[in-house]
């Protein structure tokens, strides 16, 4: 997949349920890799687990991407790492501000979420026919237009800046610094951009909870292992967190 072009063709629609609804039937369809679906506002943006996204007209990036990559189905968080450290890299070239993530979709901005990645995938048949990343940025958002009762404090880049950004341009420069990113990760996989991740991660070192459907267990965040799960130290050993949520509150 080296040398395409990611961001074409594009289909932009002013109000949509979800960009990743839109994609997924699209990539059924046969959307090719690369293609990208944007929208103004979203009456259904979904998150992970059910949750859902915020959405407001006009003030946020709502971009799902469509990949057809060679991997097999335990790499695909891989993109969801991709998805949010371009995110990372777009505020830290266009804004000058240093950002991070949480593992293993939020973008934070001074401690507070400004964006997420939702990544779905059809592992139906023989590995993995495609995946859609979405990405959820928070632009131009008062803070008036913040959730109610986020699960993690929200913000946007207008809050955090002090000033608005152009949403479409901020669009193409998570699109350019994905690129920049994917053609390393094809080239020479996960292994390569392990490093750059971990140093942007909030809490490697630290003590977390992991709360999961059925449980909730506690531990040191330790690293992130060769298909992108983060590795937490507990009493009882090493444990990989392939579903979950994290949080850094000392408990
Ligand atoms: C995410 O889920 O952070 C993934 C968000 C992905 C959104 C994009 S927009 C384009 C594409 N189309 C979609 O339908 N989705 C993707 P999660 O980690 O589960 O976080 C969801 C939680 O974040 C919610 O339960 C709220 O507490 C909080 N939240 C909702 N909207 C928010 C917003 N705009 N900014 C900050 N936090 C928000």
């Amino acid at each position: 997949m080296t040398g395409q072009t990611l961001g074409e063709p594009v289909r932009h629609l002013i109000v949509t349920d979800s960009t990743n609804s839109v994609a997924m039937d699209w990539a059924n369809e046969g959307a090719p890799h690369g293609a990208v679906v944007t929208a103004d506002a979203q009456t259904d943006g979904r998150g992970r687990r059910g949750r859902s996204w915020s959405s407001p007209a006009g003030k946020g990036l709502y971009l799902s991407l469509i990949l057809r990559p060679q991997i097999q189905p335990a790499q695909v968080p891989q993109l969801t790492i991709l998805a949010a450290l371009a995110a990372v890299q777009l505020v830290e070239k266009e804004c000058g501000l240093v950002a991070q993530t949480k593992w293993p979709n939020d973008i934070l901005l001074n401690s507070h979420k400004i964006g997420g990645v939702l990544t779905e995938a059809d592992l139906s048949g023989n590995g993995v026919k495609f995946v859609v990343v979405g990405i959820g940025l928070n632009v131009n958002f008062q803070t008036a237009d913040l959730p109610d009762h986020p699960i993690f404090p929200a913000s946007s880049l207008l809050i955090e800046t002090g000033r608005g950004w152009p949403v479409p341009e901020v669009g193409q420069a998570w699109l350019r610094e994905f690129g920049l990113l994917y053609a390393i990760y094809d080239k020479s996989g996960w292994n390569s951009l392990r490093d750059d991740f971990q140093s942007r991660c909030l809490g490697l070192g630290e003590p977390v909870t992991v709360t999961t459907e059925n449980e909730k267990y506690y531990g040191i965040a330790s690293r992130l292992d060769d298909d992108g799960i983060l590795i937490v130290q507990t009493s009882n050993g090493p444990r990989r967190v392939v579903a979950g949520d994290v949080s850094f509150d000392v408990h």
